[in-house]
């Protein structure tokens, strides 16, 4: 089994700080969130940004900012968001890309996602995956619902994604695939062999999924995006959820990915 790669999924663009204070916003809160993040454990950094206000943004110049921030205390594996938030455009979800990070999230298909939309119509994928090509960036494909690995070997296929593939389940989304070790087991038998993935259950899934992920062989994200809480009425930090998961990875004998070899499993040069 190859060492577990945990992804700390930081701030995300819905939790807000009145949720919780311990939510990231500025560059120098998502800088220091992703070096604890690193020194607990994780070895990919999955970010957004957001503007003075909190509200979230896909804005280059915010990007270049936190990912200077991150840079200067650590050498996690950075993953921008093209994802974005509900009702952004692609033009704008597309901005970080041309700062060339290590990787970056695909998203293959439209998915309800709470009481919105998450539009991904087939012709933006096609223009996302090919600008990353483009870029030199490494997709991680996000995964809400099963037919959407299909739509990302499809990309493959059509040769707008090479390289070493990577997908990112992320369960539990109301609208998505609901997060149970049936539907993982699923999602996974659809893989090619040489594939990687990883599992991000939301909410109060993210303990029970890592804990599969963990078992199972995959990879895990965790971290405020997705979770909130430690427990029941509880709330975590990001570093908490990260140091959990080291936990269950330690009791089951699986050893932990620095960078540098997470960047070996996914196949990224550095
Ligand atoms: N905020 C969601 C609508 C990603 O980062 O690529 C999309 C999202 C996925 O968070
Ligand atoms: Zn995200």
């Amino acid at each position: 089994m190859d060492k577990l790669i945990i992804t700390a999924a930081l701030v995300g663009a819905e939790v807000t700080k009145e949720e919780t204070p311990h939510l990231p916003v500025t560059p120098e809160e998502i800088g220091e969130a992703a070096a604890e993040a690193c020194r607990a454990g994780a070895s990919i950094a999955h970010i957004h940004v957001r503007d003075k206000e909190g509200r979230p943004s896909q804005d280059r110049d915010l990007y270049e900012v936190a990912i200077n921030e991150i840079r200067r205390r650590c050498d996690i594996i950075i993953q921008v968001s093209t994802g974005g938030a509900v009702g952004m455009t692609a033009d704008e979800r597309l901005q970080p890309l041309s700062l060339r990070p290590e990787m970056a999230t695909l998203t293959t298909g439209t998915v309800n996602f709470g009481a919105g939309v998450f539009y991904n119509p087939p012709s933006d994928i096609e223009t996302f995956a090919q600008r990353m090509k483009e870029y030199g960036v490494r997709p991680e494909f996000e995964i809400f619902d099963v037919g959407m690995v299909n739509n990302a070997l499809h990309l493959v296929k059509k040769g707008l994604v090479s390289g070493h593939l990577h997908f990112d389940f992320v369960m539990g989304v109301p609208g998505g695939i609901p997060a149970s070790a049936q539907n993982l087991l699923h999602l996974i038998a659809l893989l090619p062999p040489e594939a990687t993935w990883t599992v991000a259950g939301v909410g109060r899934y993210q303990l029970t999924m890592s804990a599969l992920g963990v078992a199972l062989g995959g990879h895990v994200r965790v971290g405020l995006e997705d979770n909130i809480y430690y427990r029941k009425g509880e709330l975590a930090t990001n570093t908490q959820l990260v140091e959990r998961v080291v936990r269950i990875a330690r009791e089951l004998d699986r050893g932990i990915a620095s960078p540098e070899e997470a960047r070996q499993i996914l196949g990224i040069c550095h």
